[in-house]
């Protein structure tokens, strides 16, 4: 094994921190070699001739996808895995009821007889990445070990890796340590080689853990998306929202965009979706009222900070998206389809015969004959998808045709508004403005979506998913609200005001009553109205929030019956108090530690609906 103190670390760093951490990893993963990215162009089209050469990817036609790469995974390792995603601090109490918490302690020890010699034959990749724009006071820096060259090549897309991270870590910077590992070794202890396979993993034996007091992520055994890309999920949201509590910041599970009004008028909206919720397609909407304009500045995570004069400022922590493939087409996210064109990843979705990619419901006729995601013939009678349901494009932002000027700004951008938002058929309206920062931190934390296809007995049954952060958030969700509570009360009228969005709201007969898509651009400019000082907006007060006053919504040219745009914006005390019993169940579940001012907005609620 290369000895990791050797010319190439000392010239790239001198973090002695960094320089040990690696030492002590290459001494139990046992790497036959250890490579120091510098985040270069070159470097990243070495990992993908790598993979080709392998035979773990396979270059696209450079006349459909210039200089893209498909990657099939194993079967057994396609999605994030929850139930293998563990929280380990040192009192079971700060996980909270809805992480899985492991002792620490006891984690790293089961954990290291799996990382013992797990890379032998492989090379240790040491990727230095920023989360944000290199040097932005926003911005936070990690450190990912791993044996895969995908995940060297996605973590080049989706953050800003290289030379200049470490330049900026300097001797002394902390870093957070992300430790990966395919768990699939070549050579096992007695030295016997084994062949390598396409997608090594070791589906048996995932583990995600997150040990958020030291600011480590140990993660085993998969080497897809968000369980190995680790400044995804696992350190932008997980550990970064117990960092977030610690300094007085937030790293939320939102989409940023950039809203312009005719007149030139900027607004930044932040907004919150579980998954399934078309949030990649509201960060890149094509707005349909005339003169306005969205832009992207992230689709998936935001971190805020406080500027010098009070209000919150957000960065995209990421430099790409890995959106999901299936549903995405030239009429749901025509700007998703310009991003993926070229120097694209795609995981898990069909070829065609022509060496271009297919998804289920991309844009024009289905092919006669396809490769599927398993690498097998498939043709429309297969009565199997061609692509997996979470086959996944990893697109480098920049590419994104209305992504924002100011989407690299390290300053930020000011957020006006924040958006929570589900899918719910029935009682939610179109759209409500929270009475303050508090009632918005109520709705976000009753934030739930209506099961569709779940077991019996349990559609329209509320799923609960508090600000969209459910499996991200990196300690107990009650601590997480009060957190949330505790910067309103600190900044008060700077925060940016709170709505709260239904898209999916349906008639009795199934339809969906709200255009959706770029019609949405509708319901943002009633909120950028809302949040305007000496708003002329009219907006009705209401026991669930301020609704959009008769004539204030902006429905010109939209050809909407009147009887549809009432239910859209009806608000029935009756179908709300039948609510309020789920409402306290959610809330039972965090014990003692709920903040008692959301105890009491869930009781006012219940007041002013009986008063209604
Ligand atoms: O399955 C995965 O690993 C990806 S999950 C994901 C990817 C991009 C954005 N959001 C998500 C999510 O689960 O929220
Ligand atoms: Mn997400």
């Amino acid at each position: 094994m290369t000895n990791v103190i050797d010319d190439q670390a000392l010239q790239r760093t001198s973090n002695q921190a960094l320089i040990d951490w690696v030492s002590e990893i290459a001494a139990m993963t046992q790497p036959d070699g250890i490579y120091w990215c510098d985040g270069s162009r070159d470097e990243y089209q070495k990992m993908l001739n790598l993979m080709v050469d392998s035979g773990s990817a396979m270059w696209l036609s450079p006349r459909k996808k210039p200089n893209s790469v498909l990657v099939r995974s194993d079967p057994a390792d396609v999605a994030r895995v929850e139930d293998r995603t563990f929280i380990c601090c040192n009192n079971e109490a700060d996980a909270g009821p809805t992480n899985n918490w492991r002792d620490p302690r006891k984690m790293k020890q089961s954990l290291q007889a799996l990382y013992d010699g797990c890379m032998r034959g492989r090379t240790l990749y040491v990727i230095p990445f920023s989360m944000g724009p290199v040097g932005s006071p926003i911005a936070h820096i990690g450190v990912e070990l791993t044996d895969s060259p995908y995940v060297v090549a996605n973590m080049h897309i989706m953050t800003r890796v290289g030379q200049k991270v470490l330049d900026t870590l300097g001797p002394s910077g902390g870093f957070v340590k992300c430790l990966h590992s395919v768990g699939y070794p070549l050579v096992d202890a007695a030295g016997n080689k084994k062949k390598d396979v396409a997608w090594p993993c070791d589906a048996d034996n995932k583990y995600i853990t997150h040990f958020p007091e030291t600011r480590e992520i140990w993660s085993y055994g998969s080497g897809y998306g968000g369980n190995a890309l680790l400044g995804k999920k696992c350190f932008a949201l997980r550990i970064a929202s117990t960092m977030a509590r610690e300094e007085g910041w937030m790293a939320e599970h939102m989409l940023i965009l950039k809203l312009t009004s005719p007149q030139g008028d900027v607004k930044h909206i932040a907004a919150a979706f579980p998954s399934a919720c078309g949030k990649t397609n509201l960060a890149m909407m094509n707005p349909t009222i005339d003169g306005w304009k969205v832009e992207t500045v992230g689709d998936d995570i935001a971190w805020m900070k406080f500027g010098k004069d009070g209000r919150l400022y957000a960065i995209n922590p990421e430099a790409g998206f890995f959106g999901v493939a299936p549903g995405t087409n030239y009429q749901s996210n025509p700007n998703a389809m310009e991003s993926l064109k070229e120097n694209s990843i795609f995981t898990n979705v069909g070829l065609t015969d022509d060496g271009d990619v297919w998804w289920e419901d991309i844009d024009g006729p289905t092919p006669s004959h396809l490769i599927d995601w398993h690498g097998k013939d498939w043709t429309p009678d297969s009565g199997k998808k061609a692509a997996h349901p979470n086959a996944r494009f990893t697109a480098p932002a920049r590419q994104c045709p209305v992504i924002a000027d100011n989407w690299e700004d390290p300053a930020g951008v000011p957020i006006d508004a924040i958006l929570f938002g589900g899918r719910r058929a029935t009682t939610q309206p179109l759209v409500l403005q929270s009475f303050d920062w508090e009632h918005g931190t109520f709705l976000g934390s009753t934030m739930a979506s209506e099961m569709t296809a779940a077991a019996a007995g349990t559609v329209g049954k509320l799923r609960f998913d508090p600000m969209a952060m459910l499996p991200f958030c990196g300690y107990h969700m009650a601590d997480y609200w009060q957190h949330w509570l505790n910067l309103g009360a600190t900044s008060g009228a700077q925060m940016p005001r709170i709505f709260y969005v239904n898209w999916f709201r349906k008639s009795d007969d199934g339809k969906f009553l709200w255009p959706g898509f770029g019609e949405n651009s509708r319901v943002l400019k009633w909120i950028v109205e809302r949040c305007a000082s000496g708003s002329k907006t009219d907006a009705i007060r209401t026991p669930i929030g301020y609704l959009p006053a008769p004539g204030s919504l902006d429905l010109r040219g939209l050809d909407i019956p009147d009887e549809d745009l009432a239910e859209l914006l009806k608000v029935d005390a009756g179908d709300w108090l039948e609510v309020v019993p789920a409402l306290r169940q959610h809330y039972a579940t965090f014990g003692a530690k709920l903040p008692k001012a959301l105890a009491a907005q869930l009781d006012a609620l219940e007041k002013r609906l009986k008063q209604a």
